[in-house]
């Protein structure tokens, strides 16, 4: 058996959360193990089309998709969910509204430098030339967890050391 919760990646575009939540998606399939993986793929252009980046539409982005991970949950799957969330304030609240030990921070923590090095999307390049406002890390604020679960740096670490770190808290905490 296995306890279903929400594992939160936050962290700067391009640090890596969406990489992690799927790649640790299929070493838990591999176990056995049900998740599913909410990202901007599947969350920003449905549920969530029309909300942008203000300071305002995060939070309600952040919020929709606290509920839609609380589903999940109740559902009994993982929810792994990968978005900047970069306000503390929006986490703490998707926090409180999952039951103690549902929801698992992960910091996804990477270098501004490292994120402008890859910009696989040339969204940096774009937001330095001020073709993009609000861009997180470069015009709008990240506010880095103080007391993450876990903490992953992926600017340090291999893909593979990471994922490996996420299973070995999963199991210490008898998640999995
Ligand atoms: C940050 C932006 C912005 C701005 C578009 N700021 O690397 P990506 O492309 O695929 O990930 C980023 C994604 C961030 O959406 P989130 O839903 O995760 O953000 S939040 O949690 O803050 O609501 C980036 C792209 O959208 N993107 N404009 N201004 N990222």
């Amino acid at each position: 058996g296995y306890r279903s919760s929400c594992i939160w990646f936050t962290g700067l575009s391009g640090s890596g959360k969406s990489t992690l939540a799927n790649a640790l998606s299929r070493a838990l399939f591999e176990r056995g193990i049900q998740s599913y993986v909410l990202d901007g793929d599947n969350i920003r252009h449905g549920l969530n089309q029309g909300l942008g980046f203000s300071p305002e539409d995060r939070k309600e982005n952040i919020r929709r998709i606290g509920e839609v991970a609380k589903l999940f949950v109740d559902s009994g799957q993982f929810a792994l969910t990968a978005f900047i969330s970069p306000y503390r304030e929006d986490r703490a609240r998707v926090r409180e509204r999952l039951e103690p030990g549902e929801f698992i921070e992960v910091y996804v923590k990477c270098g501004l430098e490292e994120c402008e090095r890859r910009d696989p999307k040339g969204l940096y390049q774009k937001a330095r030339q001020g073709k993009i406002p609000e861009f997180t890390g470069i015009s709008s604020p990240y506010e880095a967890p103080e007391q993450p679960e876990l903490v992953l740096e992926t600017d340090r670490k291999s893909l593979d050391q990471c994922v490996q770190d996420l299973l070995v808290y999963l199991e210490e905490h008898d998640y999995i």
